[in-house]
């Protein structure tokens, strides 16, 4: 994890953490110099998660991915392979997806039941991502 490293993104939902800032009044005077380029790095959507799979050569991109997404929330799961496998995601109750060997295959699926759920290829044995599923 590196969620210490100061690229909190707004808006994401997580965080939680209380924030204490401890009001410094002995030090040098603040300046206080307004930046007007915000940084907006959102990828996608709010309303639905996407997951982009590459999977080439024996190479899975992006592997062991924490994720968050929220209840009853689409996750969509794009997939470009050259090998045939089994998306399996661990939900309750879980979906089983058939990936075949060819780009822009696109499985949808939402989770009712909060909690983590892994995304996995089983030919392969790896663990795409891990969604964690709020309530
Ligand atoms: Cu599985």
């Amino acid at each position: 994890m590196l969620a210490a490293g100061g690229l909190l993104i707004a808006g994401c939902g997580g965080g939680g953490g209380g924030s204490e800032s401890a009001p410094s009044s002995s030090g040098p005077p603040s300046v206080t110099t307004i930046n007007p380029s915000d940084m907006q790095n959102e990828q996608a959507p709010p309303d639905r998660l996407l997951i982009d799979v590459t999977i080439k050569g024996g190479e899975i991109n992006p592997l062991n991915a924490q994720l968050e997404a929220k209840t009853n929330e689409p996750i969509v799961v794009k997939v470009d392979s050259d090998v045939a496998d089994e998306l399996h995601v661990h939900s309750t109750p879980d979906h089983t997806f058939k990936i075949e060997a060819k780009p822009g295959q696109q499985f949808q699926f939402t989770v009712g039941v909060p909690g983590k759920v892994d995304i996995e290829l089983h030919q392969l044995a790896k663990t795409v991502a891990t969604v964690q599923v709020q309530p």
